[in-house]
């Protein structure tokens, strides 16, 4: 089934340069750019795109990681692509990610980990929303 996924380029890889990089890797896989943009997230927005996570421990890290630097949030679509995406990131943590996956070229840790990816259609359909209007995706390419 055609899926789309939501792609952040978090700040880390961002600041580090790697945008033009990962946006290569991203159709070398063959996924098609819906929608791109460059954001710098308050710790408002932050918090409330990251909200599943609140229970979480690393919660407060985040929301401050995502929203110390600019981020671009690209919407994806693919055959299967939310597992696909997935593949292509990597595990959670880049030490544990495979070779060749993004999060092991360009990832630092767990947290600092260059790229995000929904974890389900339903997810990827709201998360693409949370960024881009119908119109700001392009859907002719
Ligand atoms: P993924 O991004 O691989 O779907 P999730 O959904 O478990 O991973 O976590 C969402 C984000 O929360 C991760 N991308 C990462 O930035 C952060 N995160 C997850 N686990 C940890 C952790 N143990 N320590 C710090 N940050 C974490």
């Amino acid at each position: 089934m055609i899926e789309r996924t939501l792609c952040i380029l978090k700040p880390d890889a961002v600041s580090a340069g790697n945008t033009g990089n990962i946006i290569a890797h991203i159709q070398k896989e063959g996924f098609r750019i819906l929608g791109l943009k460059m954001v710098a997230l308050s710790g408002k927005a932050a918090s409330k795109f990251y909200e599943v996570h609140k229970e979480r421990p690393f919660y407060a890290g985040l929301v401050e990681f995502m929203s110390s630097g600019a981020c671009v949030p690209i919407a994806l679509e693919k055959e299967n692509a939310i597992a696909e995406w997935r593949r292509v990131i990597g595990s959670t943590d880049p030490a544990e990610a495979a070779d060749g996956t993004i999060r092991k070229l360009y990832a630092k840790n767990k947290g600092e980990n260059a790229v995000h990816g929904s974890d389900s259609v339903e997810n990827g359909l709201r998360e693409i929303a949370f960024f881009f209007t119908e119109a700001e995706l392009a859907d002719l390419a």
